[in-house]
């Protein structure tokens, strides 16, 4: 009986050492990548959504448009800096981009598309004066790792471990009687040979 209480504590403990492997595991590497598509728009003072969610490794496809003038988006810590220009109608503005980083000029995109590589936060701003307010118009990207996932994954593996665990410490009660049967089976084929080979000398 206390055996096994003892066993049921080490197979909880596994448990937890794993879970919490994973989810370590999640904030070092982080997720699978997924593909993501937005919709930002830009309008005096403000961004909407004025806050994006993403997962590491996530594939990005921004389709920036804007509500009233022209606006840039400039993404801190993934050297980006676009902007967009109105048309006539929505099909008609331009979208651009430079990387600041590479002293790049402007050139024409349809989206805006980058990895999420990096984890935390970042800040977007507004890198077009579009009026009195305009260092104002900022929102935030906050590229988390997938703890869920990875924990998920750690769990999963540790109720496997534990449970195999749980049988070799305790043992199956087949097992208990199948090593019994080939213990008393063993001797069996050699003891006839012995009592042959007796006789004979
Ligand atoms: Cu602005």
């Amino acid at each position: 009986m206390k055996r096994k209480v003892i066993c049921l504590l080490g197979c909880l403990a596994l448990l937890g050492i794993f879970t919490a492997l994973g989810v370590l595991a999640g904030s070092l590497t982080g997720a699978p990548a997924g593909d993501v598509d937005l919709m930002i728009y830009a309008q005096r003072y403000s961004f909407d959504p004025p806050i994006i969610r993403l997962n590491k490794g996530d594939r990005v496809s921004i389709n920036l448009v804007t509500r009233d003038v022209t606006h840039g988006f400039f993404l801190e810590g993934y050297d980006i800096d676009a902007k967009i220009r109105p048309g006539d109608s929505s099909d008609d503005s331009v979208l651009l981009i430079r990387h600041p980083s590479k002293h790049d000029d402007f050139q024409e995109v349809d989206r805006i598309i980058f990895t999420a590589e990096r984890t935390g936060k970042f800040r977007f701003r507004c890198s077009q004066t579009c009026g009195y307010m305009h260092p104002f118009m900022q929102g935030e990207m906050i590229v988390s790792p997938n703890y869920e996932l990875w924990g998920g994954i750690g769990l999963v593996t540790g109720v496997a471990v534990s449970a195999m665990a749980f049988f070799v410490f305790m043992g199956t009660p087949g097992s208990r009687g199948g090593a019994k049967l080939v213990a008393e089976r063993s001797p069996l084929p050699n003891e006839p040979q012995r009592e042959a080979k007796g006789p004979e000398k």
